[in-house]
């Protein structure tokens, strides 16, 4: 059963972690589970409806979502060790956030569907069918977990101008 878990700081760019390319769960264990409790809180804080281990600073491949609207009953997904399937040839733009950009919103084209398979909380082998947001989300953390971040889809340009608008947001965070 998932437990209660304590929210951690999330990285921002251009933290050079964020590049790291997380290394495979050898087994699912209590740790891994602790781990994941610790990635839903600090969602659930942002907050955000996906979260890579990374951008909490641990290079694991492990993701959690959840993907409930407002005022709906939370459905938290966790993913261990997630792989995409056959990726949609069509693609379709999407305005992604991201919390480890804060504040900055753009269009990235992705394959409009795919398939996921994983590990989930107790270790067992689920594959899933992904559409719409779930296919965003899903491509977005698994960008993460690769040390690729939104901001690496657009232009230089656009991604120097996004990265300079954190730094200084953080800077003025921290005089404050
Ligand atoms: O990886 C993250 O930082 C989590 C993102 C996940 C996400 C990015 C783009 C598109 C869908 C999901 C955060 O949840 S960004 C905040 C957000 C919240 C609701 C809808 C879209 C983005
Ligand atoms: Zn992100």
């Amino acid at each position: 059963m998932a437990k209660p878990g304590k929210i951690r700081p999330i990285l921002t760019v251009p933290d050079p972690r964020l590049k790291t390319v997380s290394e495979p769960v050898a087994t699912v264990t209590d740790d891994t589970r602790a781990l994941m409790d610790d990635m839903l809180a600090t969602m659930y804080a942002a907050p955000g409806i996906g979260l890579a281990a990374i951008q909490i600073g641990v290079p694991q491949r492990v993701i959690v979502m959840d993907l409930a609207g407002e005022g709906e009953d939370p459905q938290p997904k966790y993913f261990v060790n997630p792989e995409i399937l056959d990726p949609a040839d069509e693609t379709l733009p999407y305005q992604e956030g991201c919390l480890s950009v804060p504040d900055i919103y753009d269009d990235v084209e992705r394959p409009q569907s795919c398939r996921v398979t994983y590990l989930d909380y107790d270790g067992k082998r689920v594959t899933e069918d992904c559409e719409g947001l779930y296919a965003v989300c899903i491509q977005h953390e698994m960008d993460h977990l690769e040390g690729i971040v939104f901001l690496d889809h657009l232009s230089r340009l656009k991604r120097e101008r996004a990265i300079k608008k954190v730094m200084k947001a953080e800077k003025l965070k921290a005089s404050a």
